[in-house]
């Protein structure tokens, strides 16, 4: 039988278990990146470790997420950073040079590698055909000391494209497209691999934009082939040597196959507060918008800048609408300076932001109350903007613009031709800004700078054979790690600081959960189906650990933040009877007994001593999760191994 490009990729980088779906499965990796956000933690973490230098090909650790310093603590955090990386072989990118996923695909992706990053977009990179996954920071850390990373061997899902995008309709809509037949959750247990004859008139920016929002989807990750298209992105970024084909056998088998018709696709829009929840964006002509953001890792190209720039050329944007646009790189920014293109954005009256994540976790430019934003990123969970009751819709950059010019949701099939934009033979490469490791000679002397925002991260607390604890909270459908552990710019700055953090855990959802769990000792969460979606980040891990957290039970969980509870060492366990969720009030005293057999034989026994009722449930740990849950968390099991 035939291989998919991902089965071609996992084969060539398998170190343990067998390619059958569902199976476990450790690959080698070549690449990791981190982010600040994430960063801090991850390279915590790898210091514990006790390991001079990475074994990894190539590890970068990005500056984009904390980029606001309105105190020391993130200034702080970006100085160990930098310090540990250049101790430890880790290339540092410098606040400023750009959102990691952006830069990633720019300077260091390569076809056919492996590629794990402490943010959930990293499957971005498959737009270069790289096998890209987001993991929680430990996972990267272990990989970048020579472990390998774990994952459930995927299904695979073929997405075909036919014909040709019309004018104003975009690589964002077919992402909206996808979300709307497959739902949040719809991917999740798949790679997705995008094909056909569609993909042939798609630029390397436009596919990373499918891929990135893959994550949306739920899928393990999204991988395009690498063909003549890729290889004129990478010789046009003076990496040629890095380029090798790729595409899956003719008889390779999907477990799913999709088609999707490009010519017949019109501008989408994801309306509050869910990415699927999308609808044509002429069904909301004439919503009026306050505020209209044009950047993120989904969306920031120079492709999609130059697009925007024409659109706005010699227009003034309306006097009701805000306008912030944040270039993905410095290679974009720089050249949109040289080509005129900046001058256009800012005659228009857009405000421009710096190459980073900025709006899209937070940071800054928070909608007015109440207020409608549009933004070509891929996430609009409630709470995220940083304001409360802000409505955030997802669009192209196409709509965004659009809007911007007219006051309200406009579909930008009106406004005329649409501007034709090349992708540039050669871009500006200027490598300053990321700065090499030192030599292994150097680094011996070199210190580490800490500040004193870096907390200890909760000990490990070691699984016992019986668990009795209060449900000190039940919550619903598609929890998003946004609702666990919300970010933005008045908590993100304590991302090393778990006390800290944990005053705000589930804030959106119930503003006394943190209180109620300090008080119960031990407690138990309850959630309903595809818990923990979203964002990579193990402080909504952590901190419920922190908190006193020591299971979760839920229909069902998202792929990233599962391995972050087990890592963690708190138990994931799922209803065996989804109906029995309804069963359960918060405030119940819950006993589970004979975990260590339940682990075992996949069943366990939950006791609801409150109702007098029993309900069974469910478990699928791997023998190395169970000795991670024995152990207490995956440092203390790699400890333990040592
Ligand atoms: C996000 O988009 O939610 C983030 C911020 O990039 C996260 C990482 C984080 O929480 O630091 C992600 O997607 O993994
Ligand atoms: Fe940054 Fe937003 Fe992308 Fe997350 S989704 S990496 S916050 S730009």
């Amino acid at each position: 039988m035939g291989l998919t490009i991902a089965q071609k990729i996992i084969k060539d980088h398998l170190l343990g278990g067998t390619m059958k779906a569902g199976e476990e499965i450790a690959l080698r990796i070549d690449q990791t990146l981190t982010q600040d956000a994430t960063g801090t933690m991850a390279y915590l973490e790898f210091e514990t470790m006790g390991i001079d230098r990475v074994r990894t090909e190539r590890s970068v650790a990005y500056i984009d997420h904390n980029t606001l310093q309105s105190g020391f603590e993130n200034a702080d955090d970006h100085r160990f950073i930098q310090s540990i990386a250049k101790k430890h072989g880790i290339y540092f990118s410098r606040p400023g040079n750009g959102i990691c996923h952006q830069v990633h695909l720019e300077r260091f992706g390569i076809p056919g590698k492996t590629l794990i990053g402490s943010d959930s977009h990293t499957p971005t990179g498959g737009g270069i055909g790289m096998l890209a996954f987001g993991a929680g920071g430990l996972d990267v850390a272990v990989a970048m000391g020579g472990g390998a990373y774990y994952i459930t061997m995927p299904k695979m899902m073929k997405v075909n494209l036919t014909g040709k995008l019309r004018d104003f309709v975009t690589a964002k809509d077919v992402s909206l497209e996808i979300l709307r037949i497959l739902s949040v959750k719809g991917g999740v247990g798949y790679i997705i691999e995008w094909g056909g004859e569609g993909i042939k008139s798609l630029s390397v920016p436009e596919r990373a934009t499918i891929t990135n929002m893959g994550t949306e989807l739920g899928a393990t990750t999204s991988i395009f082939p690498s063909d003549e298209i890729t290889k004129a992105f990478l010789e046009a970024e003076g990496r040629g040597e890095a380029w090798k084909p790729l595409a899956s056998d003719p008889d390779a088998e999907y477990d799913r196959i999709i088609e999707i018709d490009l010519s017949t696709l019109e501008p989408l829009i994801a309306c509050p507060h869910s990415p699927d929840n999308v609808v044509k964006v002429s069904s909301l002509k004439g919503t009026k918008v306050d505020q209209v953001c044009i950047g993120s890792c989904t969306n920031s190209s120079l492709y999609d800048m130059l697009k925007v720039a024409a659109i706005l050329k010699g227009k003034t944007i309306s006097p009701d609408v805000s306008l912030s646009i944040s270039p993905g790189s410095k290679q974009v920014l720089s050249m949109l300076a040289d080509c005129g293109a900046l001058s256009d954005i800012l005659a228009s009256g857009a405000r421009v932001l710096e190459c980073a994540c900025g709006p899209c976790i937070g940071m800054g430019f928070s909608p007015n109350s109440a207020g409608v934003s549009l933004r070509t990123f891929n996430r609009n969970f409630e709470g995220r903007s940083g304001t409360a009751d802000g409505k955030v819709y997802l669009v192209s950059p196409e709509t965004a613009a659009a809007a911007a010019l007219t006051g309200e949701i406009t579909d930008p099939t009106l406004l005329g031709e649409s501007p034709k934009v090349e992708m540039p033979a050669a871009f500006k490469i200027d490598d300053s800004a990321v700065i090499a490791p030192a030599s292994p000679e150097e680094a011996k002397d070199l210190e580490i700078l800490r500040g004193p925002n870096i907390k200890k991260f909760p000990e490990a607390k070691p699984q016992e054979d019986t668990l009795s604890a209060e449900l000190v909270l039940k919550v619903g459908d598609n929890i998003t790690t946004d609702h666990i552990m919300p970010a933005g710019a008045k908590i993100l700055p304590y991302r090393s600081n778990i006390p800290y953090l944990s005053q705000f855990c589930f804030g959106v959802c119930d503003k006394s959960f943190p209180e109620r769990a300090k008080a119960a000792g031990e407690s138990i969460i309850i959630g309903g189906s595809n818990y923990g979606q979203g964002s990579s980040r193990e402080h909504a891990a952590l901190v419920p650990l922190y908190l006193g957290v020591r299971a979760v039970i839920t229909k069902s969980f998202a792929r990233i933040h599962i391995a972050n509870l087990i890592n963690a060492g708190i138990m994931p366990l799922t209803f065996e009877n989804p109906e029995d969720y309804e069963k359960i009030d918060q405030g119940d005293r819950l006993t589970i007994k004979d975990i260590y057999a339940g682990m075992e034989s996949g069943k366990m026994l939950l006791l609801d001593e409150t109702k007098g009722q029993q309900i069974p449930l469910t478990c699928a740990f791997t023998d190395r999760q169970k000795a991670i849950l024995k152990a207490g968390s995956l440092l203390a099991y790699t400890k333990k191994g040592e």
